[in-house]
């Protein structure tokens, strides 16, 4: 199949997902079209069954505000026709899916069908912002297929947007072969010289994503037991996190490390994963992190109880209750043959449901439904 992904390039776990489907469906034989303002930022594998179509942005000076939203569209277009696509599969509804709808508009009578696959955000967003309900509700229906990435997105998106048509779940899912536990003493020793265990979190630093919590729940752990943390990521909380960090006089415990490529060999050095969001319509990164092994502490919000069984291979706490996230912390790393076991039943899960090979042919599968279905349609 010939498929144009779109997705917001920058670091964000619905571009992660696009890019890392993407990829994946390279390797399995289709050919791939990116299409966006700059090249997905997990985009390390190019190959001539990958391309990265680039979407300019018009800087007019009647424009305030560039018209982003008209431009890709006209781009989706442009090489639906010059690369003869199949589909256009979109990652993130605003403004990705009116795009899409848009392209398919303007190709007619020839079709070209789009996906629309909801990530979070592009959803719980409107419960901030109504302005964005109708147009978000419009393209979704509008859509030729569906997906949300767990269980509680399409709920919720079903409820809040009184949407009445089908939508896939199709889960978020981790190349196993890569993010596996491969430690590596010397990285180890760099964060932990004295040996002392490893706390890590992985996130773009924005607000729902409570890195001060972290930070905070780790002082807690520190008051306890010697334990250092790794930072990975950036964003626009990591000021008050580094300004938390040197208040707590924990300057020397903390590691900050910014935005990183290959974090599966980060997350293999972890003995425990923090994520004390205060909404996560997945979570990928706790799977991440349990594919490496790593157990995890994390809020019991939105989809992260699809993904973590509490007391199995993690531990969940009501948002924003830092001492009960510390306790369960201390709880693993206090006891770390119980910690390296909880870890090991973290990648056994994670392999049961949400093994790239297991969630690439659900994919696969969906587009070709979507295909036959626009196929009979037109008949
Ligand atoms: O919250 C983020 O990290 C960004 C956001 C996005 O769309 O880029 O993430 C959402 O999509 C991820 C991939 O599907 C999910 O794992 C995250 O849980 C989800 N974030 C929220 O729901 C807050």
């Amino acid at each position: 199949m010939k498929i144009g992904i779109t997705c917001y390039p920058t670091y964000g776990g619905s571009g992660v997902v696009a890019t890392e489907l993407g990829m994946e469906l390279a390797a399995r034989g289709h050919e791939i079209h990116f299409i966006s303002y700059a090249p997905p930022i997990r985009l390390t594998d190019t190959n001539d069954r990958i391309q990265f179509h680039e979407v300019e942005i018009s800087d007019y000076p009647l424009f305030d505000h560039a018209p982003y939203a008209l431009t890709l569209a006209v781009k989706m277009l442009e090489v639906a026709e010059s690369e003869t696509l199949d589909l256009l599969h979109v990652h993130y509804a605003i403004p990705h899916s009116v795009s899409a709808f848009l392209a398919r508009s303007m190709a007619a009578p020839k079709h070209l069908p789009f996906i629309t696959t909801l990530h979070g955000t592009d959803i719980t967003l409107v419960g901030n912002d109504r302005s964005f309900l109708p147009i978000t509700k419009f393209s979704i229906e509008q859509s030729d297929g569906v997906t949300a990435i767990s269980h509680y997105l399409k709920q919720r998106t079903l409820e809040e947007f009184d949407i009445k048509r089908p939508i896939e779940v199709i889960p978020n899912f981790v190349n196993c072969d890569l993010y596996c536990r491969k430690e590596n003493p010397a990285m180890r020793a760099e964060w932990a010289p004295d040996g002392e265990p490893i706390l890590m979190h992985l996130s773009n630093f924005r607000p729902v994503k409570r890195i001060t919590d972290v930070v905070e729940i780790f002082a807690l752990v520190r008051e306890k037991i010697r334990a250092k943390l790794v930072l990975i990521g950036d964003g626009p909380d990591r000021a008050a996190a580094e300004y938390l960090v040197r208040k707590r006089k924990l300057a020397r415990d903390v590691h900050f490390l910014g935005k990183q490529n290959r974090v599966y060999q980060h997350l293999a050095q972890a003995d425990l994963f923090l994520l004390p969001s205060d909404m996560e319509s997945f979570g990928l990164a706790a799977l991440e992190a349990m594919a490496c092994e790593v157990p995890v502490v994390a809020s019991n919000v939105g989809g992260i109880p699809e993904v973590i069984e509490h007391g199995i291979d993690g531990y969940l706490h009501p948002p924003r209750e830092i001492e009960t996230a510390a306790r369960y912390a201390l709880d693993i790393l206090s006891r770390p043959d119980r910690g390296r076991a909880m870890g090991q039943t973290a990648r056994i899960n994670a392999r049961k449901k949400y093994c790239a090979n297991d969630v690439i042919p659900q994919y696969e599968a969906y587009y070709r439904q979507v295909l036959d279905a626009v196929t009979a349609t037109h008949a």
